[in-house]
């Protein structure tokens, strides 16, 4: 099902023409109203005058996560805050996280291109979704929450946690559809089973995953544990939030960009150049119709390339494949984005340790595990057990108040982790050999 047809098959001189008209007026609009985009446009020496084809988004400067950062928290605003809604921000740091603002429009878009997305997936307003995605700033829960509203389906706002409950609810309720990270469904499976549950066995059929990479062999598994159909779902907050892209069911092959929403490239990482249709590299998205927090050329960090044959399903929006993993060197553990460079802030603020780590990322089961072993300073090591016992615990509790994430902490003897002459490995992640 086609949940906008007009807007979702539109051919592709059309859509362009849109796309183009929409980049124009984004273009006016930042420059007149974020002062940060004046000044990047007059350092790259262009103007909003200076778009007239599609293929001119290459004069724009890019848009990094630091920019939003440096602008924290509302600087990137592009309309006076009173018309803001709705804030939400990312999850994945410490300090200063980035903030996103929504106005009345930004929310009804979003809503739409959510709904556009389960509709993609096979979703109808006959539906009950079991939406087990973080309610809260993470735009993952309002987001899939209304969308599952907008054609009439019903929604069951569970959130993230108490797994074993979650497991009663989707049989007691009979929940069609289930929206969460992929390895939380595979967590979910587990506590089924050890309740005596068989997800294949209840109405389950649809799985909405998105969040975090995974792989077709995860989601051969999760079909064949839950006897469902699981789709991948991407997005991102800095653009929006989950729906910026969507596999249809009919290919399951590839993520449906909203092209009327969004113009996406690829460039080199490294280069920053445009690349050819299909190359793969990182994602860069142009908002093209958000007001509150419009974003030009975006860098995601998300590796992937973009695929623009012709789809089954007859939507003409561009796919982009599974994107394979960030440019830069971010953790993802349940869900909750970890940058080494976060648990080593910490670290450093804790007194008694010396600045040696190592992350250990591993896979239990389903779920990804982290370690955290430091060495701490002689002093401390000479304690007792029990002191370095109660040390680990803090810092356990540290970071979970941090972070977000928990990592099991392990103090180590002094020299005991290996040094290295160039760049240290930080991570040790052991999640591709298990
Ligand atoms: P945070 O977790 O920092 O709050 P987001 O939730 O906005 O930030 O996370 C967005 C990131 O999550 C994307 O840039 C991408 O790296 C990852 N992501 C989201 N969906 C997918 C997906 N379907 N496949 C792979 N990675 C994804
Ligand atoms: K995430
Ligand atoms: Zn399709």
């Amino acid at each position: 099902m086609i949940f906008d047809v007009d807007r979702e098959t539109l051919p592709r001189e059309e859509l362009e023409a849109l796309q183009l008209r929409r980049l124009k007026n984004l273009c006016e609009r930042v420059y007149a109203n974020v002062p940060h985009y004046r000044r990047r446009f007059e350092e790259a020496g262009v103007t909003p005058a200076d778009i007239k084809r599609l293929s001119d988004v290459t004069l724009l400067p890019f848009t990094e996560k630091q920019d939003l950062r440096n602008n924290y928290p509302f600087g990137l605003f592009a309309v006076p805050k009173d018309t803001i809604v709705r804030l939400h921000a990312s999850s994945g740091t410490t300090g200063k996280a980035t903030v996103v603002g929504y106005t009345k429009r930004d929310l009804d878009n979003w809503a739409e291109l959510m709904a556009r997305s389960l509709a993609a997936a096979g979703v109808t307003r006959r539906d009950l979704i079991h939406n087990a995605y973080g309610y809260g700033l993470f735009t993952g829960g309002l987001g899939a929450h209304y969308g599952a509203e907008r054609p009439g389906a019903t929604v069951i706002p569970v959130s993230g946690g108490a797994t074993k409950r979650q497991v009663l609810l989707l049989r007691d309720f009979g929940a069609t559809v289930i929206c969460c990270t992929p390895s939380y469904s595979l967590y979910l499976h587990e506590a089924a089973e050890e309740a005596g549950i068989d997800l294949r066995e209840l109405p389950l059929r649809i799985g909405v995953f998105g969040a975090e990479p995974w792989t077709e062999e995860m989601r051969a598994e999760i079909e064949a544990k839950l006897g469902i159909d699981a789709l991948n779902i991407y997005g991102l907050s800095e653009i929006m939030g989950p729906g910026v892209s969507m596999e249809c069911v009919e290919a399951k092959c590839g993520m449906h960009i909203y092209e009327d929403h969004f113009l996406p490239e690829i460039i080199d990482p490294v280069s920053g150049e445009t690349l050819p249709p299909g190359a793969t590299g990182e994602l860069v998205i142009t908002t093209l119709t958000k007001e509150g927090i419009p974003l030009v050329r975006y860098r995601t960090r998300d590796i992937t390339s973009l695929d623009y044959t012709p789809c089954a399903c007859g939507r003409t929006h561009v796919r982009m494949r599974r994107v394979t993993g960030r440019s830069d060197d971010m953790l993802i553990i349940r869900g909750v984005n970890v940058f080494p460079s976060q648990i080593e802030s910490i670290l450093m603020e804790t007194e008694g340790l010396a600045p040696h780590y190592q992350l250990l990322v591993t896979r239990e089961g389903n779920l990804d595990n982290i370690e955290v072993q430091v060495e701490v300073s002689e002093e401390f090591f000479s304690d007792e057990i029990k002191n370095l016992q109660r040390r680990e615990a803090r810092l356990q509790k540290t970071i979970k108040e941090f972070l977000g994430v928990t990592a099991k902490v392990r103090l180590v003897e002094p020299r005991s982790i290996q040094r290295s002459e160039g760049k240290a490995k930080r991570v040790i992640d052991m999640r591709e050999k298990s």
